[in-house]
């Protein structure tokens, strides 16, 4: 059932709407591209693909501006996507090339883009949310009119990280949106395995920080609620905290036998797949035919096989120039 505002703000914009439904696409095309390279081992390393969570990403992205700051985590490819990485570089990335966004030194777990203000691909879990509290710290001191986004699983609230995070964000006012992208597990562990409160707003609460869930299914409720925290934290009322709940398709990375859940549970989330979801809704609203939905997946496997052909055809570093970056280059004064 299509709920009641999903069918005024598709009314309201079709054109944005279908342009949600492309971005979730580009990530689910993009990462299952990934899955195919990696099983082949030109990706190597660690993946953790984000199948199932990509609404919470297009929407919260959307509703940011070029100014603003990303932090993410390891299941971070298709934040770096939306945030305008260009495909091609994201995949020489994951290759390990040349081309790569950070040369082919970080992989997966590790893209970062100065131009689009991408602070990584951090894999420390809750790694990111000091980083988030620091970007944002500078911004307030130097009074730019920026926005932090820090996006991080709910396993992250388990580290002492989140805590000292949350605190100093509500104590200094600063302009953070924490985006916890909670998919239940944090690798083999639910949620309330791990944790006495899964109430996770309320843990936020508990620092004086403005909190509240989100059907992190839902593209457009996850954007509506995405532009009102960046509105409010724009206006000073200091860092938000949403509760996106959503939940990963696919194993925690490509090592995971997923012996700790039920496959009735993956597929009743899996009836709520985002991007059916919205191209239903938009079906059901009169504003996709068919030959709108082959047009915008043709458009996305062309990116995404030009960013496959960019990334196998990419340079390996030569292994003189492995050491490279670990010190600095300049000579010492
Ligand atoms: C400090 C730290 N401890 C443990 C790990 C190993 N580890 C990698 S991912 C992960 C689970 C994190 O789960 P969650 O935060 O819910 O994110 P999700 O993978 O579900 O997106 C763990 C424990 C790590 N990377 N960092
Ligand atoms: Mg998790």
């Amino acid at each position: 059932m299509m709920p009641d505002n999903a069918l005024a703000r598709i009314t309201a914009d079709p054109d944005h709407a279908r342009l949600l439904l492309r971005q979730m696409l580009r990530v689910r095309r993009f990462e299952e591209a990934c899955v195919e390279l990696y099983s082949a081992t030109t990706i190597r390393g660690f993946l953790h693909v984000y199948i199932g969570e990509e609404a919470v990403a297009a929407g919260v992205l959307d509703a940011i501006g070029p100014d603003d700051a990303v932090v993410a985590t390891y299941r971070e490819h298709g934040h770096a996507l939306l945030r305008g990485v260009p495909a091609t570089a994201i995949m020489a990335e994951m290759c390990g090339r040349a081309e790569g966004c950070c040369r082919g030194r970080g992989g997966s777990m590790h893209l970062f883009d100065k131009k689009t203000r991408f602070f990584g691909g951090n894999a420390i879990v809750a790694g990111g949310l000091p980083l988030a509290v620091g970007l944002a710290l500078s911004d307030k001191m130097q009074h730019r009119d920026r926005v932090t986004v820090c996006f991080f699983g709910e396993g992250a609230i388990a580290e002492g990280e989140f805590h000292e995070s949350m605190n100093l964000a509500a104590l200094w006012d600063l302009p953070v949106l924490f985006c916890c992208e909670n998919n239940l597990y944090a690798m083999g562990t639910a949620l309330e395995r791990s944790e006495s409160q899964t109430d996770l707003a309320l843990k936020a609460s508990g620092y004086a920080v403005a909190a509240w869930a989100v059907d992190g299914m839902n593209v457009l409720a996850v954007e509506d609620a995405a532009r009102r925290a960046v509105e409010a934290i724009r206006g000073g009322a200091g860092p938000h905290f949403l509760e996106m709940r959503t939940y990963r398709f696919r194993a925690h990375s490509m090592y995971d036998p997923e012996r700790y859940r039920e496959k009735a549970e993956v597929q009743h989330w899996m009836e709520r797949d985002p991007i059916q979801l919205l191209r239903g809704w938009l079906e059901g609203a009169g504003a996709l035919s068919p030959e709108a939905w082959a047009a915008i997946e043709s458009d996305v496997d062309d990116e995404v096989r030009a960013a496959v052909a960019f990334g196998q055809e990419g340079t390996l570093e030569p292994v003189e120039e492995l050491t490279r970056f670990v010190y600095s280059d300049r000579p010492r004064a």
